[in-house]
């Protein structure tokens, strides 16, 4: 159970005083004021996170949008009283009252291919993030830690059998050239941003870091990237259906043997609180030069349908040759089924809104 230091985190108070004189728009700006930082600034969970764990990255970190990290599912509710109000923005009016719905695929055949003639989607991929029950988040992990999840990870990926099965990579073990063949591909992760790196989501790298790959690279699974796990079914073209059956199929039998930490009322556990609840990120690489063109009628049509638009390279990337990665924003209140839904709708409203301009 959480508990009360004698004494907040060194460096705690200088970096809040600092931070508060900057005119930063985080999330993290607006809701931790002086008066909730003296309230939370000696609690402790647990596992040790204090809120110097939680915040640090957006304290060091002005110009992020959210400004917190999860430093271990019990964080969550230690510091509930900045976490509640983050994610009620964010999340678009998910309230201190409001409850995640349980996990449910819904219906697998209502979603298809989103270009069966090939000419707009270049390629489509769902990720779910997972953190692994019993163990604290990157803010609080030790090196010995990134290796645990990585065994008990690589354990349980060695079981998959079918279209599922393949291999995991050590990223020690990658030589340079494979390295750069995955990044390439889209396959591999980089270390961390500075983002992440400020929330200590980047320490002993590349120690308990790896990739599992099945042999079309249509399957991966990344270890201990930003979360423990990160689930992720890809394929080139854009039946979406077909990517999401083989994500869900591969989630359920992961979660079979490994146990997913589940917060009672936000859903499953993830280093970022953008990623609570499904942890899901269904994005289609789309190509729309004509929409691109006019880059306010793009994000018009993606706001109209609650999508994120990021560039071809994901995150803090631009778009190249016109291919934009296009998701659900909302991960947190709506099932999986949900979320991939509005993408199936979204996607296919821009693609109509391109075809549109080509007259
Ligand atoms: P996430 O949080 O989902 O991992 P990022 O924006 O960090 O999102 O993207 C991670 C990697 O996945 C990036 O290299 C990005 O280009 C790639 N990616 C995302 N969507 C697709 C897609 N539909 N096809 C191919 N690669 C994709
Ligand atoms: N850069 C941090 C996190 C934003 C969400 N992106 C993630 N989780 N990769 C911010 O607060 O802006």
């Amino acid at each position: 159970m959480g508990g009360l230091l004698s004494k907040e985190p060194p460096d705690l108070d200088s970096m809040f005083n600092k931070f508060e004189k900057t005119d930063s728009k985080s999330l993290l700006k607006k809701h931790l004021t002086r008066q909730l930082f003296e309230l939370l600034k000696t609690r402790r969970t647990g596992l040790g996170a204090t809120l110097l764990d939680v915040a640090r990255s957006g304290l060091m970190n002005p110009d992020s949008v959210v400004g917190v990290y999860v430093a271990d599912a019990e964080s969550l509710t230690v510091f509930a009283e900045l976490f509640d109000p983050i994610i009620g923005d964010y999340h678009q009016g998910f309230s201190s009252r409001s409850v995640h719905p349980a996990k449910s695929w819904g219906n697998l055949n209502a979603i298809g291919d989103l270009d069966p003639e090939g000419k707009y989607v270049v390629s489509t991929r769902v990720r779910v993030g997972r953190s692994v029950d019993g163990f604290p988040l990157n803010p609080r992990m030790t090196a010995q830690d990134y290796l645990d999840v990585e065994g008990q990870v690589a354990v349980t990926l060695s079981t998959l059998e079918g279209e599922l099965q393949g291999e995991y990579m050590s990223l020690s073990t990658i030589g340079k050239a494979r390295r750069k063949e995955l990044v390439n591909r889209h396959l591999r992760f980089k270390e961390g941003d500075r983002f992440q790196a400020a929330a200590n989501a980047c320490r002993f790298w590349p120690r308990g870091r790896g990739i599992f790959l099945n042999s079309d690279c249509t399957f991966l699974v990344w270890c201990n990237e930003e979360d423990h796990l990160r689930i992720i079914s890809m394929q080139p073209g854009g039946d979406l259906g077909q990517v999401y059956r083989r994500l869900a199929a591969a989630v359920d039998t992961i979660g079979g043997s490994l146990g997913f930490a589940r917060h009672p009322r936000l859903g499953y556990v993830t280093f970022c609180p953008t990623n609570l609840g499904t942890g899901l990120r269904a994005s289609v690489h789309v190509r729309l030069p004509r929409l691109a063109a006019d880059r306010a009628r793009l994000e018009q049509v993606a706001t109209e349908h609650d999508l994120q638009v990021r560039g071809t390279r994901g995150e803090h990337t631009k778009a190249e040759g016109g291919v934009y990665d296009v998701s659900n924003k909302r991960r947190l209140g709506v099932t999986e089924f949900q979320a991939v839904e509005v993408v199936q709708k979204g996607v296919l409203a821009l693609v109509s809104a391109e075809r549109a301009l080509e007259g």
